[in-house]
């Protein structure tokens, strides 16, 4: 078992020397991968119950003169509109993207348009709509054009959703078709992964969780990792700062643990009531550097009843 876990250790360290802060960015296009939901015959919020289940969208029937957005595609529920064609009625979209764990500096442009009118969100924050999606319809024509919606968000996955009204008119499909087009940008950043060992040299890594206690933890360095750059006022174990020696210094030591010639960081915890339960298996430490760049470990832990 311990040499099955120190050759993962070797390969973890191996990844963490060419890893390295980044700023990423992706572009989204509606497809069929997006979900839909309804319709319904009357307006709902999104994540209104009324709602019901998803649907994956399907490729529609693209009006002549709806304007293209290559490489996105018109999306809705049905090839052709069915059902209420002639009434009002609401769609809604989603489309969900993962970023990367604690993903920060998020923010793009949601470059959408529809027939009739669109509300966006993300995350369950309004953006922007263009068209009465709630209310009395105003026909202006609002499928001719797309619209951008500037974002910010945070979190390591976004929602992106999207409410559309057809409005009432023709019961002819190919007179009052409804549909949904958008391309989506999204920057942001990845923090920078490190190498810890709460602990060192133990597995697992056992601890009372009792409050006076000091627990360990080794932030290792790399070629590509200073650990003389970690801002150690911001190095946080799950929630717990650094600990104060009684002359105001932080408990921390510079010393090559593991013997690979570069210098490793050992800060020390006092454990609190609440932070850690039996049954716990793994811990996280987060911090920045003094340059703002954000990082973090993941490391075992075994938590004492
Ligand atoms: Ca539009
Ligand atoms: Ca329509
Ligand atoms: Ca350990
Ligand atoms: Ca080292």
């Amino acid at each position: 078992m311990k040499k099955v876990i120190s050759f993962a250790l070797v390969l973890i360290a191996i990844f963490s020397m060419t890893a390295s802060a980044s700023a990423d960015s992706q572009t989204i296009y509606s497809d069929t991968s997006v979900t839909v939901f309804g319709p319904l015959d009357e307006y709902k919020p999104i994540n209104d119950p009324a709602w019901g289940a998803a649907h994956q969208a399907v490729l529609t029937w693209i009006h002549p003169l709806w304007p293209a957005l290559d490489p996105a595609f018109w999306i809705s529920n049905t090839y052709y509109i069915e059902g209420n064609i002639a009434g009002d009625t609401w769609r809604m979209f989603r489309k969900t993207v993962d970023l990367c764990e604690n993903a920060y500096d998020i923010s793009g442009t949601i470059t959408a348009n529809s027939d009739n009118a669109e509300e966006v969100y993300v995350n369950g924050t309004f953006v922007g709509s263009e068209g009465t999606v709630q209310g009395p319809a105003d026909n202006g024509w609002w499928w001719q054009t797309s619209k951008d919606y500037p974002y910010e968000a945070t979190g390591d996955t976004l929602v992106f959703d999207f409410i559309v009204r057809n409005y009432a008119g023709s019961s002819y499909p190919e007179s009052n078709p409804t549909g949904l087009i958008f391309q989506i940008s999204v920057n942001y950043s990845c923090p920078l992964e490190v190498v810890i060992d709460i602990k060192p040299g133990s597995f697992p890594s056992c601890f009372n969780n009792n409050g006076n206690g000091l627990i360990p933890v080794a932030i290792f360095g790399s070629e590509s990792f200073d650990v003389r750059d970690v801002d150690l006022s911001t190095v946080l174990l799950e929630s717990l700062p650094v600990a104060m020696k009684p002359n105001g210094k932080y408990m921390a030591a510079y010393q090559d643990v593991d013997l690979d010639s570069y210098e490793d960081l050992v800060v020390k915890f006092q454990d609190e009531d609440g932070v850690f339960e039996p049954g716990d298996e793994f811990a996280t430490l987060t911090g920045n550097l003094f340059d703002g760049t954000p990082f973090f470990g993941v490391g075992d832990i075994c938590v004492r009843p």
